[in-house]
């Protein structure tokens, strides 16, 4: 998408006036932040280097783990209308409860958040082993919780409290040396005529999107990116049809702040800086992107009364190690209440998640993706630097044997040792992996990690898959090599609900093929979880010398998965095989197979 004209954008912004920057001292100024700039109309960072993005995300590929924070008027009811619970989260309450805007609007003279304290609350993220904090500027109830100087509908204007919370989060998190980000729904605003998502408030004089985008989000997206300080973040949310105009406007904002991250939800394309994945960790990480998963620390992302539904240490531990052992990171949410405090849950986890983190950050800080495939013991984030690799070995389930495998990695070891505490342990290399030698007793509840430091950079074997003890081999589709003809890109691995296929098969000459190993010969039923547009398709396995021809009726439709059973085949000889699934050319329809399960026939 190209971006507006600079004149035009640079016209709509002067007509909202110069935006006086009124900082605190300890804020730093444009002039003492260099990464505050004059607003950078061209698409942001579109002529940014390789090198110069790298840079750019240092810091947050590093820091891995971040706050989010839902704070806003609706958190003085905790979600409760009319002494009603409302469904959903507590910051939909507007929503859900059909609240007219005069009505809603007046929950802000109830916001005084007294025991609101700034450092304390940047405190309890540091502890936590949080590096960032990005919180609600404005979500969709339009509410500003700034001192927003193009609408009097903030927290400065409207409410008894009558100061800017993020300019005291700015101030702590500068102090505090942790990086600090606004969220903001830059389309859908229920307080403004031209805001999307009010449906319900009958008395609202409609404008366009384009004068709600050009009269509020824009000139309020200025100023958190003007008289803040350095933001490290800009989390957009919600995405709604909006004009090019409006898109580029909001998108050469982030201009200003040349070091700004955004992430995928401001619409039409601007995918950002990184995907974001919410309340669930993906089945498999986005490949060659930056990515985030946000999830709310208990089942509301606003503060709701009856909410008790807090994910345990133990889960949010196994969740930021699953999310780093995947590539990702962990952005996950607090609710403050309408006095500004969080509940002794939340702090309990935080406190405890920091103490793991205290120990163990170092197996999360920096690290990149494991290579290794799937561990049964527990989770690999890894590390590498001068000329070796460090693999973070988080152990879940401690081997009654005390060796702990760590399959197909071929390096000469340089050290292995437990992070909590240091002591050394033995390794040896075996045809399997590094086998490393472990205590009698884990060393933490949640999760135990070994450092296993090795030469060079990680030359690993990636074992075949084989059957389990019940004589079943599951193929998936993330796992197959996809053949396609002469280079065409017809068949790919793509997801439905985030669970990976093999689609867009329109190449009759493509097939996909996985290889195995067995040490039982025998006949094998064949069952595939696929789903089927067209009335039939026809297609062909093989495994070896083996193969069968299996016509498959129409599932009902692509996004309808179901497990069909195809036939049965012979392995005749113990060892590796290759099993492959091709197309009958003359009789095939496109399919999207998610899987191919091989079963021990019933003698
Ligand atoms: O509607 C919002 C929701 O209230 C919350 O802010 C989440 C956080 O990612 N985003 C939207 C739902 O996807």
């Amino acid at each position: 998408m190209r971006p507006m004209k600079l004149s035009v954008i640079l016209a709509s912004l002067a007509l909202l006036g110069p935006s006086v920057v009124s900082l605190s001292p300890s804020v730093a100024t444009a002039e003492e932040n260099p990464s505050i700039t004059a607003a950078n109309p061209a698409a942001p960072h579109a002529e940014e280097t390789d090198a110069e993005r790298d840079a750019r995300l240092a810091w947050w590929r590093e820091g891995k783990f971040g706050m989010f924070v839902h704070w806003g008027i609706y958190s003085t009811t905790g979600g409760l209308y009319k002494g009603q619970k409302l469904p959903n989260s507590a910051e939909w309450m507007m929503a859900r409860g059909k609240i007219p805007i005069a009505e809603y609007s007046k929950y802000a003279d109830q916001f005084n958040p007294t025991k609101f304290d700034a450092d304390e609350f940047v405190a309890r993220a540091k502890q936590a082993g949080m590096k960032y904090i990005v919180i609600t500027a404005k979500h969709h109830d339009g509410f500003a919780m700034f001192g927003s100087k193009c609408n009097d509908y903030n927290v400065v204007d409207a409410t008894p409290y009558g100061r800017d919370i993020m300019k005291e989060l700015a101030e702590a998190c500068q102090k505090q040396d942790i990086r600090f980000g606004f969220y903001y729904s830059q389309a859908q605003d229920w307080h403004h005529p031209g805001g999307f998502g009010n449906g319900w408030d009958k008395t609202i004089k409609r404008v366009s999107s384009d004068e709600y985008v050009m009269k509020k989000a824009v000139p309020e997206v200025k100023q958190l990116l003007t008289d803040y300080g350095p933001i490290g973040i800009f989390w957009w949310d919600t995405p709604r049809k909006m004009s090019k105009e409006s898109f580029d406007a909001l998108h050469s904002l982030t201009g200003i702040q040349k070091n700004v991250i955004t992430n995928d939800r401001l619409g039409e394309g601007y995918i950002g800086d990184y995907k974001t994945f919410e309340r669930h960790i993906p089945a498999q990480a986005p490949v060659g992107k930056d990515w985030e998963v946000c999830m709310p620390i208990s089942g509301s992302w606003g503060y709701k009364i009856g909410d008790n539904d807090f994910k345990s240490t133990k889960t949010l531990i196994r969740n930021l190690i699953e999310i780093a052992s995947m590539g990702g990171n962990y952005l996950l949410n607090v609710s403050p209440t309408g006095e500004g405090t969080l509940l002794p849950p939340a702090i309990e986890r935080l406190k405890q998640v920091g103490q793991w983190m205290e120990v163990n950050g170092e197996s999360i800080y920096g690290t990149v993706a494991s290579p290794l495939e799937t561990l049964d013991w527990g989770r690999c984030t890894r590390k590498e630097a001068n000329g070796e690799t460090t693999l973070y070995l988080h152990v879940y389930d401690w081997p009654a044997d005390g060796k702990l495998l760590v399959p197909g990695v071929k390096n000469n070891v340089q050290s292995a040792s437990l992070l909590d505490g240091g002591e050394t342990l033995p390794t040896e290399s075996t045809d399997a992996g590094i086998a490393v030698s472990l205590p009698a007793e884990a060393t933490d509840e949640y999760a135990s990690v070994v450092k296993l430091t090795v030469d060079g950079t990680l030359d690993v074997e990636v074992s075949l898959p084989t059957f389990n003890r019940k004589g079943s081999l599951v193929l998936t589709a993330d796992k197959a090599y996809i053949n396609n003809n002469e280079g065409s890109q017809d068949a790919a691995l793509r997801a439905h609900d985030e669970i990976p296929h093999v689609g867009y098969w329109l190449d009759n000459e493509a097939s996909v093929e996985w290889a195995f190993r067995t040490t039982e010969p025998g006949e094998y039923e064949v069952h595939a979880v696929l789903s089927v547009e067209a009335p039939q398709t026809k297609l062909v396995i093989s495994a070896g010398d083996q193969s069968l021809t299996a016509e498959v009726k129409s599932t009902g439709g692509y996004g309808k998965y179901q497990e069909k059973s195809l036939g049965r085949l012979k392995i005749n000889e113990p060892g590796d095989h290759t099993l492959r699934v091709k197309p009958v050319a003359d009789a095939w329809n496109p399919i999207n197979l998610r899987q191919v399960e091989l079963r021990r026939a019933k003698k």
